[in-house]
């Protein structure tokens, strides 16, 4: 179950007691929803907000303190915020044991100079360089590059961490086979749809990596049977790489 705070059910509800809504604003609420329910304890976005605000817990109208499930669901503690809005982040944060869960505030443009564009998201795997987050304005698990770019230590404003001591998650999913990590090269690393195209990158990819970017995709890489050119590489996804320009570092 991965939460939208846009889902048709609630986007247009109003956010705890001002006038935005959970469409809107409710990133937070969404995010420590699906901790919560990933924690065992089934609640949705509308549901905690209404929880919330009828508890008082909202801050200034709708603004959430980082503590707000642990005051709904004693069995949640609220085990470490780390501020890294004047630092680079340290991304050893956002390890998390068994019964740990991590919340990442980010600045959502990811570009430190225009000031900090705020929206929150659940840390959903984390081995590094590879990052994917359970991102509530999309209601999708991705990888981090995928909308918030290549340089979390700049993006990554808060790191706040929950935990639930004893919790047994379910025996996750077997690893999916498919993730083919690529560092980009000396010349950066170009992703398009078609090894032809002068134009259409893939969706979701920045059209180059700086170089050393580490790049992550979903998606098998088919290696050196290449289409036609042995320089591209192909996924299953249907995205190409140039691989010219790149570095295997786990294929
Ligand atoms: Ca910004």
């Amino acid at each position: 179950m991965i939460y939208s705070q846009r889902d048709p059910r609630w986007v247009s509800h109003e956010l705890g007691g001002c006038s935005s809504t959970i469409g809107e604003e409710g990133c937070y609420v969404a995010a420590q929803a699906q901790v919560a329910t990933d924690f065992g304890e089934p609640i949705d976005p509308d549901q905690l907000n209404t929880e919330l605000r009828d508890r008082g817990i909202f801050v200034a109208g709708c603004l959430l303190p980082d503590n707000a499930i642990t005051r709904i669901f004693p069995d949640i503690q609220l085990e470490a915020v780390y501020d890294f809005s004047a630092r680079p982040a340290d991304l050893r944060s956002l390890s998390a044991g068994a019964d740990e869960q991590v919340v990442i505030e980010v600045d959502f443009d990811h570009n430190p100079r225009d000031g900090i564009q705020t929206h929150f998201m659940k840390v959903a795997w984390w081995t590094p360089p590879g990052l994917e987050i359970v991102d509530p304005w999309f209601g999708s698990r991705d990888n981090f590059a995928m909308h918030y770019g290549t340089d979390p230590v700049t993006t990554i404003q808060k790191v706040i961490r929950y935990r639930k001591p004893g919790f047994n998650p379910a025996p996750p999913p077997p690893p999916a086979p498919d993730y083919g990590g690529i560092q980009a090269g000396p010349k950066g690393c170009n992703v398009r749809v078609q090894p032809s195209s002068q134009a259409a990158h893939a969706p979701g990819y920045p059209g180059l990596l700086p170089a050393g970017a580490p790049l992550w995709l979903t998606g098998n890489v088919t290696g050196e049977a290449f289409a036609g050119n042995p320089l591209w590489w192909r996924t299953y996804h249907g995205f190409f790489i140039w691989a010219g320009a790149t570095t295997r570092t786990r294929l």
